[in-house]
This record gives structure tokens, C-alpha cells and sequence, in this order.
């Protein structure tokens, strides 16, 4: 138990907020969820989850029966506020794709009326540099009278999609505080179950720091898929050459695949290339390439279905990663969609944790796509594709863009 039990609300209730809530919740504070959508308050208020996360339905329910977690449309007075509402980006003159920070924003008036003296408000979404003290200046435009009397700071989360929980309670922590007595009062929440360190810093390092995190794996995929294009072009097999590049002790290349998925990885470089576009080239091109991948992929397709009058291509995998059923920015999605607008040939789609109702055109079971396909085109390494029997698809061609089919 907490030494001290606080009242905390937690704007959003996603992929995030849902998690941090009920890990507090379960940890003796008495938590409110707010969240916009209807549905997913009461989903949750009945115990159960709107979102697929490992465990994360175990935790909620028992969150909830607790008494120590409620969800709700509107916020009330409490002693922490933490935000995590979506930071996607908006397209801005055609090319360059600048933050979209109207959640953030909207949520912060939301609160603004229930805030008091000593309250601390936590901003954990992924943002451009400046947005807690955005956040800050919200909050004394419209309630000037708590100058100096409100806290705030960026905690941003750092958790992978699929190890949610475990990664909540194991990772270290970084906070940035407007103030002392911001860095003071985060410490003691985040300290109620972070067994990792908790490292201290100012607000704009903070919201740095996890930009950086995300766009270090971008530029580190973008080299991977950079050098898959290159093997393509001399006859070499990358997965190959990778293997053998990883075991110099200083090397340790990444992966290619049909580009970069999810909602971070795949927007928050852009968070740096917009305030910094003139610095910021290696990280741009790194997005430029993960970005082209999904059409070279599509036109290796192109190429190999030459020699068919209309092929049956089936495509194994829609999400952004294995073994997980989120789709948001997929690259193999993007691909299929793509494919069956070309009229390259016949598209059988499959995806084992995608249920039919998520897409809007038909999906296939595996065994009857590897029945019928002339061209095999895997998208996603599936525990389930991994295991296929290659005797099954020797008389097939075959387009491996995670290299599991070997
Ligand atoms: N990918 C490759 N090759 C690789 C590794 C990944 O093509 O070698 C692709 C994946 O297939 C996927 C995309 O990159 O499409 C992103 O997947 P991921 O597993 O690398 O990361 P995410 O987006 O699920 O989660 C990331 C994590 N950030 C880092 O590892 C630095 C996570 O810790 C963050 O909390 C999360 O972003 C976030 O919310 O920002």
C-alpha cells in the first residue's frame, strides 16, 4: 500500500491510460478514468477492457472490483491528474507532418476547473518539445489565480505494445519537472509501482528524450531496410549478411520488413523533424525509407506476377507486428489494400488474430490460402506463419519480407 493514498484522474483510457489507471488503482489509490468514448467507460465500469493487452483484463477486473477504480465522460477534483490522450500528427503543407496536439490541449481545459493548490498534473503523452509547459500555460490562462500553486510534469511512457504490464512496472522512468516540487511529487506516485530508477530532468529534456528513443529505432530499421533494398539489387540474401554483420561485437543491425507500423514509431520522428527541419535529415530520410517500403514491396509483387494471367496472391498478416491484432499505421494493411486496388491478381488475406469484422474485405483461413496461392506474400512474422511446413510451398513463389520462410 502506498503511504500515502491519492485521488488520481487519468485523461484517456487507451493503450495507456487504461494500464496506468488500473495499476494505481491496484496499488490502493482511488482512481478515475475519464475517457470520451461512451463505450469504453462502460465496458470498463463492468470490469472487462475494450483493447487487446496481455493480462490487462485481469488487472481491470480486479481494479474495478476493488471500488479503487472507476471510469466516467468528465473529470472531478482530485490530487494528480495525468494525461495520456493520442498525439497523432497532422499533414502540413503536403509534405512535412506537424504534431497534432488538440487532445492534449482539449483535455487540459477539461480539468482546468477542478484543479486546487498542491494538485500536480502529469503529462505521460508522447509530445514535441514544450508541450508541458504548453500544458502549464493553459492551465494559468485559465485559472491564473493557481500561479505558482499547480505542478507540472512530462512522464512519458515507454512500454511495448505486447508487454505492457510487465514493462510498466520493470522499466526505468524518466520525469521532467516545471519544478522542484513537480520532480518531488512525481517521484512518490511513479514510486508506488516502478521498481525501475527513476531518473530526474526538465520538462523539454524529458519530452526529448523519448523522441529520441523512438526515432533511434526508426533510423535503426530504416538502415535494415535500406540495406534489404541493396542484397535485392546485388543478389545477396540480407537476413544472411545481417546475421553475419551482427556478430562483430560493435554491430547489431535490426530487421527488415515491409516498413514500420504502430502509432509511435511511426510518427514521433516526425515530432523532431518538425521543430528542428534543417537538423533533423538523417532522422526525415530514416521515415522517407520505412516509409517507401511498402511500395517496393508492392511492386516486387508486380514484377514476379508477370508470368501469371491472374494470380492468386495470398497475403499472410495485416498488423503492424507479430502476434498482436493492432493495425494502426500497418504497412502490411497498406500492402493489401494496395494490392487489391491494382488489379495485379486475386487477393486471399489472412490473418489468424484479426477477427473478420476489423477489415472491410474478406479474410481466409490459412490452410486454404496456402492451398490456392501462386504467390505467397508474407507480411507478418505470426507464430503461425513462422511454423509453416516449407514442403507445403515449395512449388510456390514465395515474397518473405520478415525472412521467416527460409
Ligand atoms: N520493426 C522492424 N524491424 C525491427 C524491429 C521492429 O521492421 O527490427 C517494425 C515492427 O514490425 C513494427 C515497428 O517496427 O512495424 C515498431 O515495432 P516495435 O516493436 O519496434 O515498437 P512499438 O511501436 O510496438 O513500441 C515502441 C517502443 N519503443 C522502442 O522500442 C524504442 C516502446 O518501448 C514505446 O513505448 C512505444 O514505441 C511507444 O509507445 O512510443
Amino acid at each position: 500500500m502506498p503511504r500515502e493514498i491519492q485521488k488520481i484522474i487519468v485523461m484517456g483510457l487507451g493503450y495507456i491510460g487504461l494500464p496506468t489507471a488500473s495499476m494505481l488503482a491496484t496499488k490502493g489509490h482511488q482512481v478515475l478514468g475519464v475517457d470520451v468514448n461512451e463505450t469504453a467507460v462502460n465496458i470498463i465500469n463492468s470490469g472487462r477492457i475494450h483493447i487487446v493487452e496481455p493480462d490487462l483484463d485481469i488487472l481491470v477486473r480486479s481494479a474495478v472490483n476493488s471500488g479503487n477504480l472507476r471510469a466516467a465522460l468528465l473529470p472531478e477534483e482530485g490530487d494528480t491528474f495525468i494525461l495520456a490522450v493520442p498525439t497523432p500528427f497532422k499533414e502540413e503543407n503536403g509534405n512535412l507532418k506537424a504534431p497534432d496536439l488538440s487532445y492534449v490541449q482539449a483535455a487540459t481545459r477539461a480539468i482546468a476547473p477542478f484543479l486546487r493548490e498542491g494538485n500536480l498534473v502529469i503529462l505521460e503523452s508522447t509530445s514535441p518539445v514544450g508541450t508541458t509547459e504548453v500544458v502549464e500555460q493553459i492551465i494559468l490562462d485559465l485559472r491564473p489565480e493557481l500561479a505558482g500553486k499547480v505542478h507540472c510534469a512530462h512522464c512519458p511512457e515507454r512500454v511495448l505494445p505486447g508487454q505492457i504490464l510487465r514493462e510498466l512496472v520493470d522499466n526505468d522512468r524518466i520525469i521532467g519537472g516545471t519544478s522542484k516540487a513537480a520532480l518531488a511529487k512525481a517521484r512518490t506516485l511513479y514510486k508506488t509501482f516502478c521498481n525501475g530508477a527513476i531518473l530526474e530532468t526538465d520538462s523539454r529534456t524529458a519530452e526529448l528524450s523519448k523522441l529520441v528513443e523512438n526515432s533511434f529505432r526508426d533510423v535503426n530499421i530504416a538502415f535494415a531496410n535500406e540495406l534489404s533494398l541493396i542484397c535485392d539489387r546485388l543478389g545477396v540474401n540480407v537476413w544472411e549478411t545481417i546475421a553475419l554483420a551482427n556478430r562483430h561485437p560493435r554491430v547489431n543491425i535490426l530487421q527488415p520488413g515491409p516498413g514500420v507500423g504502430g502509432h509511435c514509431i511511426a510518427v514521433d520522428p516526425w515530432f523532431i523533424v518538425s521543430s528542428a527541419p534543417a537538423e533533423a535529415r538523417l532522422i526525415r530520410t530514416a521515415r522517407e525509407v520505412n516509409d517507401a517500403k511498402p511500395h517496393w514491396v508492392l511492386e516486387k509483387v508486380r514484377a514476379k506476377a508477370q508470368r501469371f494471367r491472374d494470380p492468386i496472391i495470398g497475403c499472410l498478416g495485416l498488423t503492424f507486428k507479430a502476434n498482436i491484432d493492432d493495425m494502426r499505421e500497418s504497412p502490411s494493411m497498406d500492402i493489401v489494400q494496395r494490392l487489391r486496388e491494382s488489379q495485379i491478381g486475386t487477393v486471399l488475406a489472412c490473418d489468424p488474430n484479426v477477427a473478420s469484422d476489423k477489415v472491410p474485405f474478406p479474410l481466409f483461413e490459412l490452410k486454404d490460402v496456402l492451398k490456392q496461392a501462386d504467390i505467397l506474400l508474407l507480411l507478418v512474422d505470426h507464430t503461425e506463419f513462422t511454423e509453416i511446413d516449407p514442403q507445403m510451398i515449395k512449388d510456390k513463389v514465395v515474397i518473405d519480407t520478415k525472412g521467416v520462410l527460409r
